[in-house]
This record gives C-alpha cells, sequence and structure tokens, in this order.
C-alpha cells in the first residue's frame, strides 16, 4: 500500500512539475517566440591579434586564436594592456542590431580566453585591469534595452585561462595537480551571479563551451538551477548542461537541462518539432573579428535563412565580430540595414509565427503561419517567382477566404484543385529576396503528403519539386531542379504508389557541371538499388536524361531515394526529375 501511495505521489509531483514547467516556460519563451531574430556579438581580446599571430597566419576562426596559435596563458596576457576599444558605441550598434529587426542580443561576457568584458570582483582578467575600463555589458545593456531589445549573456564553461580549469591545454605548462576543478565552479558561479545581478533583469543565458570531459549533465544542472534561482525569468540554453545534440530539456525533466535548442551553422532540414531552437550563424565565415575573412554571405541568403527558421519554428542569431576598435564591421551594417529594410516590409510574416503546416519546404520558398479569429493566415514566401505566375500550394486541405500581397495588398487568385490550392500571383516579381503571399483560410487546415501515382501509361513521374529534401540540399529554379547536393550524406527521396506489379525502367534528368565529373550516386527503391556515375553534361543547367537501369517493383507503397556514393568535388549533380517506365 506504502509503495502505491509513494509512486501515486510521485507521479502527481511529476506532473505538477511538468505541468508547472508547461505553463511557466511558455510565459518565460513567449518573447524568444516572438522575437525570431537576434544578434549574436563576439567580441574580446581575441579581436586585436584578430587571425594573425606573431606575423603568422592563424587559421580557424578569430576567437579561437589562442587554442589555434598554442598560445599559452602567459604569452596571451599582454593582450589586456593593448584592449582599448576607443571608437566602441553601445548606442550606434543597438540601433544597427534594432533596424535590422531584430528583437534580442547575445553578446559574449566572456568566451574560452577567460577574459571577462565586465569589470568582475573575482578575476583582474577582466577588462577592469586594462586601460579602457568600459564596463562593456553595462554599455550593451542600457543601450539595447533603450532601443527594446531584450539581453541576453553568452557565457563560456570552457576557461583556457583559469588556473583550476581542467583539463589543461598541451601548451599550458601549469601543472594540472594544482588545479581544482570544483572551485573553478566556485569562481563560474560567482561570475555568473556578477553579470545575473548588476545590469537589471537577463533575458537569455548562452552557454558554450560545455563539450570538455570535466563538464557533465549533472553540473549542468547544478547551473541552470544557480541560474534560474539568481534570475527565475532567465532562459538558458541548452549547452548548459551538455546537451548540444539532444533536445531533452526541461520539458521531459529527464535529460539535459536548457530551454531551447541551438543548431550552429545549420538550419535543422525539418527544423526540431516540439522544441523551442535557434539557429546561431555567422555572417562570413568567423565569431570573432579576423581581418583577412571577406566571405561574406548575401543579403538574400541572410534574409532567406531568417525565413527559413521561423518556417520551421526556430530563430536566427546572426552573428557580428567587431574590430578591436569597437566598431561592427561595415559589410555586416550593411547586410544588417538591408534586411531590415525588407523586415520593415514583412516582419508581420516572421514576427510571433509559427511553423506551417507543409510536411516539407515548399519548393519555390517557404510558409509560416499564425492563428487568427476563425482560423489560420499562412504566409507564403515565394524566394523563387514563378514566370508563369502560377503557385501550387501542393497538397494544401483548406478553406481559403482570400490572398493578397502582404506588402501593397493586391489581390490574389486563388482555387482548391485536387492537388491542393492554387494561387495566381502578378508575372512580374515584387520583391526580389522574397515576396510573401498571405493566404487565410477559414477553420483549420491540413496538408495530404504528396505521392506519385502512375500515369495511364503506367509510368511513373517524381518531380524536383515534390522531392523530400533530407540535408542543405535545395530547390533552384522556381523548385523545378534540386542542386547544392554538397553534402554526400544529404538525400532526396519520394513515396510513391505502383498499381501493376513488373519491371520498371529507372530514367534520371540530371545536370553535372564539367568541373564536377567523376561522382556516383545510387537509386533505392523497394529492395532494389541501382548506382550510376552521371557523364558531364556541359553545365548546371543543361540536362540530360540518363536511362540507368531497371527494378523490380511489388504493387503498392515504395519510397524511392536517391543518395551519394562518391563525390569526388564539391557537389555530384542536380536534378530535375526521375521517371519510372513500366517494361512490357
Ligand atoms: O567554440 C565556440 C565558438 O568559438 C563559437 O562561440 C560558437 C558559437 O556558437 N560556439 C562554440 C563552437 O560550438
Amino acid at each position: 500500500m506504502k509503495t502505491a501511495l509513494a509512486l501515486l505521489l510521485l507521479g502527481l509531483t511529476l506532473v505538477a512539475q511538468s505541468a508547472e514547467a508547461g505553463a511557466a516556460k511558455d510565459q518565460r519563451m513567449a518573447w524568444f517566440r516572438e522575437a525570431r531574430f537576434g544578434m549574436f556579438i563576439h567580441w574580446g581580446l581575441y579581436a586585436i591579434p584578430a587571425g594573425t599571430w606573431q606575423g603568422k597566419e592563424i587559421s580557424g576562426t578569430g576567437e579561437w586564436i589562442m587554442r589555434n596559435g598554442k598560445i599559452t596563458p602567459a604569452d596571451y596576457e599582454p593582450l589586456r594592456e593593448q584592449w582599448n576599444p576607443v571608437k566602441f558605441d553601445a548606442k550606434a550598434w543597438a540601433k544597427v542590431a534594432k533596424a535590422a529587426g531584430m528583437k534580442y542580443v547575445v553578446i559574449t561576457t566572456k568566451h574560452h580566453d577567460g577574459f571577462a568584458l565586465f569589470d568582475s570582483a573575482v578575476s583582474d582578467w577582466d577588462v577592469g585591469s586594462t586601460p579602457n575600463k568600459t564596463d562593456i555589458m553595462m554599455e550593451i545593456a542600457t543601450a539595447f534595452r533603450a532601443e527594446g531589445l531584450r539581453i541576453g549573456w553568452y557565457h563560456s564553461i570552457l576557461d583556457w585561462h583559469h588556473p583550476d580549469y581542467l583539463p589543461r591545454r598541451d601548451v599550458d605548462k601549469r601543472p594540472a595537480s594544482e588545479a581544482d576543478f570544483d572551485r573553478f565552479v566556485v569562481y563560474l558561479k560567482a561570475q555568473l551571479q556578477e553579470i545575473l545581478t548588476r545590469y537589471g533583469t537577463i533575458d537569455m543565458l548562452w552557454f558554450d563551451g560545455e563539450w570538455e570531459s570535466s563538464w557533465n549533465r549533472e553540473r549542468g544542472w547544478d547551473l541552470y538551477n544557480h541560474c534560474r534561482a539568481l534570475s527565475p525569468s532567465t532562459i538558458i540554453n541548452n549547452r548548459v548542461g551538455g546537451g548540444r545534440n539532444d533536445m531533452q530539456g526541461l520539458d521531459k525533466g529527464a535529460g539535459f537541462a536548457g530551454d531551447f535548442g541551438t543548431p550552429e551553422q545549420e538550419i535543422p532540414s525539418g527544423g526540431l518539432p516540439g522544441v523551442d531552437w535557434e539557429s546561431c550563424m555567422t555572417m562570413n565565415n568567423t565569431w570573432g573579428w579576423r581581418s583577412d575573412d571577406k566571405n561574406w554571405k548575401s543579403v538574400e541568403e541572410l534574409v532567406h535563412n531568417l525565413v527559413d527558421c521561423a518556417s520551421k519554428g526556430g530563430n536566427y542569431l546572426l552573428n557580428v565580430g567587431p574590430t578591436p576598435e569597437g566598431e561592427i564591421p561595415q559589410p555586416s551594417v550593411e547586410r544588417l540595414a538591408a534586411m531590415g529594410q525588407w523586415m520593415d516590409r514583412n516582419s508581420a510574416s516572421i514576427r510571433g509565427t509559427t511553423v506551417g503546416p507543409f510536411l516539407k519546404p515548399l519548393p519555390y520558398g517557404r510558409c509560416t503561419a499564425r492563428k487568427t479569429e476563425n482560423g489560420i493566415r499562412l504566409y507564403v514566401h515565394v524566394f523563387d517567382w514563378p514566370v508563369d505566375g502560377k503557385l501550387l500550394l501542393s497538397g494544401l486541405q483548406a478553406t481559403p477566404q482570400g490572398a493578397h500581397l502582404l506588402v501593397g495588398g493586391t489581390p490574389v487568385g486563388v482555387a482548391i484543385s485536387a492537388d491542393g490550392v492554387r494561387l495566381a500571383v502578378p508575372k512580374v516579381c515584387p520583391d526580389a529576396l522574397d515576396t510573401v503571399v498571405v493566404l487565410d483560410c477559414v477553420g483549420t487546415v491540413s496538408v495530404k503528403r504528396w505521392h506519385a501515382a502512375p500515369a495511364a501509361d503506367g509510368s511513373v513521374l517524381l518531380p524536383a519539386a515534390e522531392a523530400e529534401l533530407h540535408g542543405s540540399l535545395r530547390h533552384e529554379n522556381s523548385g523545378t531542379s534540386i542542386g547544392f547536393w554538397t553534402n554526400a550524406k544529404d538525400t532526396l527521396s519520394w513515396p510513391l504508389r505502383v498499381e501493376k506489379a513488373g519491371r520498371y525502367s529507372v530514367e534520371v534528368e540530371l545536370a553535372v557541371d564539367p568541373s564536377h565529373g567523376g561522382g556516383e550516386y545510387a537509386v533505392a527503391l523497394g529492395v532494389g538499388r541501382i548506382t550510376a556515375k552521371p557523364e558531364t553534361t556541359g553545365a548546371w543547367n543543361q540536362w540530360r536524361t540518363d536511362v540507368i537501369g531497371t527494378l523490380e517493383l511489388s504493387a503498392g507503397e515504395h519510397e524511392l531515394t536517391v543518395s551519394i556514393v562518391t563525390k569526388p568535388h564539391a557537389a555530384v549533380m542536380n536534378v530535375r526529375r526521375i521517371v519510372l517506365k513500366p517494361l512490357p
């Protein structure tokens, strides 16, 4: 009897926790879900060398120069005397972020080099010991709040400088026997108390550097609880306890600590269903300033990343790496201003939206959504404007009430069809970056998964537009082809139905630029598998149909998958469609 009662009490406690966690967490996460777009700032002593050390270029991202340059703490410390960001202007930074449409900032209070951008009472490895004692955290908190942005602190657990941090780097000859990691955790908690209690309400803690053997899930929960006790409303990422790749989160209680996921330099192809998440990405290739990194992403790519994240229910945390003088690099400023012009016109399609209803990304763009009084509003983001003015929302089952362009309100034709909902848009593309079409629907909407069905002659057409893409490969040419197949692990697939068992020839319409020949791919269907080595076709947009073999198919449901076998260059091929033709 006692056991049953104990189990009942435990169950009720867990339910209460999860129920409380659900409601309380929703309240804490509300601003994050509304924001969708934030500024990441990586700034510190590493901006001074800017990727070069003692005249030698050091590979890797700017903020890793101490490690990658094999620099000892003693040799790195003189940078402290060089810290003098005379051009630092937090107000200017905050205006750049606000104008871009960003709603929060996350700045490095301390990166892996252990140097604190605030004057710490427990360390002199901080700005308080430099020629320029400006308390960066105070400036940032004041200026960004004044622009209406929320405040996030990045804080690294990994610390290459502190004598108690373990494990030691190979170049660090300080005896590890003198280190006491528990004493380091006391120091870590003391600094967290400083940055959580000195600067008003901090909305987000962004932990990092959690992957080393000295850290673990339990220490993560302990640190999470320490911070939540100091600042109950603060949301904390899933790197606090090593859960970076395992979104257990608080809701499930038994997993890693953390309130949201943190995919890095990527946008998960299917999002992270059921949890909050944020993709952090650089604008070039480095987080911390490198004077030689000119590889800036285009405004188009940056806007499309933002839309892609929102369409999958996530946020986009876009990084800037200020110079040692304290300026955001001009190419970053220009790109953020351009993003802001798009956001000024289209933020309703991003801010506070949720995942769209589609089971896979639209081949010509993305879809975000928001509930309305009597149904749902879909924001159809068109990256690739149709020359014929026709757009298919494949598989959409809905009761359309009307459609119009978000910017300017031009009416858009809507028709229900056997294969979904069709839109008739103006022939001339209104916004080359991303034109948003609003489709208002009454009641609920759903989407039927597309299935290839045999034509009258028994052949089965698998068009690029209906392919399910797994990885970072993507549609091009208004969805009529698939390209950017640069990751050998990426695949594409189609579900299909075969009415009549038999032998089918497999025909692949593809393009291979001469600079990328020599690859091999495989087509798997049912129990069969065919491999093929596509000859070059002359260019990425010169198409050829290869008959690569035959497969025996039983009647019924199948999944055809195309994968990469060998990839000697960046990409193997682009694909426009696959056709299965029944053999007599
Ligand atoms: O090592 C860091 C890196 O320097 C940078 O801060 C990124 C940003 O998320 N986080 C770590 C790598 O995952």
